[in-house]
């Protein structure tokens, strides 16, 4: 991987993210969070390698973020992947830790805050994740809202998940992102996803059904202007692949009364309630989140592959 990059600040390129956005060919940004933090080791490097291999067979160039050694890096080789996926000392990046971690030369895995960033100012247009962050159940105590959320509102970026975590208040989330201005459009739904459920029970007020209609969206979005908004695309887990509702509501309340226990605060708090569910679903609400991954990488690349397309 090239440092191509003269200025020590400025996000470092990969050379085949380079030449692709140069030659208006489709890239995929991929968040790094969910490697680092939100799966466990050693398989979460393989699923990192998997969602690349994703991105590529669809016919688009995968964009992994990072930060590494100080660095902020927009795609990445598979020495890098290697180290966010098996290093203890990757941090969690948000947003507002990106110029910390920058100027202390510290390496950390990028959430989608800091992930949506990071691709919109290399010129990347479509992004992927897992589940959005958003508004906590138990915000009228600590006023946890994810970063995510805000960012989302003043970045330009289409973001293809399954909805936001279920471990949060989704109509909380949902109103949070009308206020802000954030589109949310169903893919082929009417509802809007539950992340490890293929749907939360609050409605969608948009539904479409193809990449092509996606695009037509990213296009008028476009040519109204205005100050720049993210394009949320909410794709649903497939209903054979999601997690049994009935152990997601008796597990998700176990996994809240120990996060309430163990005082767990701050940037903690996510990792340590998608790890709790993973144990007390052995395994099944993991298997749940990579079927929801894989879905909305997919599809990322598909829209982006469309939106190369000349009209
Ligand atoms: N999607 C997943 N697993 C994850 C995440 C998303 O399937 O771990 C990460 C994303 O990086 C998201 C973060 O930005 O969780 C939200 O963390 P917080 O609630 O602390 O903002
Ligand atoms: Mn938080």
């Amino acid at each position: 991987m090239s440092q191509n990059s003269p200025e020590p600040y400025e996000p470092v390129l990969s050379a085949e993210v380079r030449a692709a956005l140069g030659a208006g060919r489709p890239v995929v940004a991929l968040e790094s969070t969910i490697i680092a933090h939100g799966l466990p080791r050693p398989r979460n490097l393989s699923v990192a390698l998997e969602l690349e291999g994703l991105v590529r067979s669809a016919g688009a160039v995968p964009a992994t973020v990072a930060v590494l050694d100080g660095r902020a890096h927009v795609g990445l080789g598979a020495e890098q992947l290697e180290r966010v996926a098996a290093d203890p000392s990757v941090r969690k990046l948000g947003h507002r830790d990106l110029a910390p971690a920058l100027a202390t030369g510290a390496s950390g895995a990028t959430t989608v805050s800091a992930t949506a960033f990071l691709a919109a100012r290399a010129g990347v247009g479509v992004f992927a994740t897992g589940g959005l962050g958003g508004v906590h159940r138990e915000w009228a105590v600590d006023q946890d809202e994810s970063a995510d959320l805000r960012l989302l509102a003043r970045t330009g970026i289409t973001v293809v998940c399954a909805g936001v975590k279920s471990i949060l208040d989704v109509p909380a989330t949902l109103q949070r992102l009308e206020t802000l201005g954030v589109g949310v459009l169903g893919y082929g739904t009417g509802r809007f996803p539950g992340f490890y459920l293929s749907s939360s029970g609050e409605p969608v007020d948009w539904t479409v059904h193809s990449p092509e209609e996606v695009v037509e969206v990213i296009r008028a979005k476009a040519a109204l202007g205005g100050p720049p908004t993210a394009l949320i695309v909410a794709n649903p887990v497939p209903e054979e692949e999601q997690l049994d509702p009935r152990l997601h509501d008796r597990v998700l309340a176990e996994a809240l009364d120990a996060c309430r226990e163990r005082a767990v605060a701050g940037q903690a708090v996510t990792p340590f309630l998608l790890d709790q569910l993973m144990r007390r679903t052995d395994g099944a609400s993991l298997e749940a989140n990579l079927a929801a991954v894989r879905g909305n990488v997919a599809l990322a690349a598909r829209i982006a592959v469309a939106a190369a397309e000349p009209r």
